[in-house]
């Protein structure tokens, strides 16, 4: 009996944990360019009181081609959202896109002005579509220019590999991670191997994201395990007093 009444009141307390979530969707279409389809070294959009900033990052910096630099934003004419790193023109193809060809792996950086959930994702257009997603996991976040992606650390951390689908809309991330920073672009077997993921021929134009917050600021995951205690304690309260009334 007791063991009946934990587990439907714990049931119960996770449904109410996600039904105040909200899911916030940063559709790339509908930032602004110029006649060259070019956004900038940034994006910047807001969805209520949430604010996105986003930046392109490829290794190409410097003769040894490693170390990590900010590229240009474009969104082309399928409404995706390309990176042309420094190694890269506009012209290029697949390079005006999000891509891990010719040794330079291109990553799109998130923050955002609280922390979220990276639940989803768009692809307008891509080949083969390998793709790696990382959170900050760290205490204090100072940029990643400069760093290599071996050397980004281990606050950053693997979320998700996946070979993403490129039409069909948008597409579950496996996260259940809050964060306020997030990497997201072309497969990197450095941040972990991904099942029959392969790296150098991956390109991908971004639709959008989706993510995930609390109503209450903070983490959208599921409560404290203390709230589901007392939760499961005010279930036993009540099933003691009806079984005393019944006998
Ligand atoms: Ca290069
Ligand atoms: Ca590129
Ligand atoms: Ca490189
Ligand atoms: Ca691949």
């Amino acid at each position: 009996m007791l063991k009946r009444i934990l587990s439907a009141s714990i049931l119960f307390t996770v449904g109410i944990g996600n039904a105040f979530a909200i899911t916030d969707t940063w559709d790339f279409s509908t930032l602004t360019k110029d006649r060259n389809n070019l956004v900038g070294p940034e994006l910047n959009m807001t969805s209520g009181a949430i604010t996105l900033n986003g930046k392109g990052y490829a290794d190409t910096t410097g003769g040894r081609d490693k170390y990590l630099e900010q590229g240009d934003l474009y969104l082309w004419g399928n409404g995706g959202l390309g990176l042309v790193n420094q190694d890269e023109n506009r012209t290029d193809n697949p390079g005006h896109a999000f891509d891990n060809r010719n040794g330079d792996t291109d990553m799109l950086l998130l923050s955002f002005n609280t922390a979220v959930t990276l639940t989803g994702l768009d692809l307008a257009w891509g080949t083969d579509t390998d793709m790696s997603i990382l959170a900050f996991g760290g205490t204090s976040f100072t940029g990643i220019e400069g760093l290599t992606w071996g050397t980004l650390g281990s606050d950053w951390i693997p979320q998700d590999n996946l070979q993403a689908a490129v039409s069909g809309g948008y597409q579950s991330i496996n996260s259940n991670t809050a964060s306020k920073y997030w990497l997201v672009g072309a497969y990197n077997s450095i941040f972990g191997r991904g099942d029959n993921l392969r790296g150098g021929n991956d390109a991908m134009k971004l639709a959008g994201i989706q993510t995930e917050r609390s109503q209450f600021g903070g983490t959208t995951s599921v409560p404290e395990p203390s709230s589901i205690l007392l939760m499961a304690l005010a279930f036993l309260g009540l099933a003691r007093s009806s079984y005393k009334k019944r006998s």
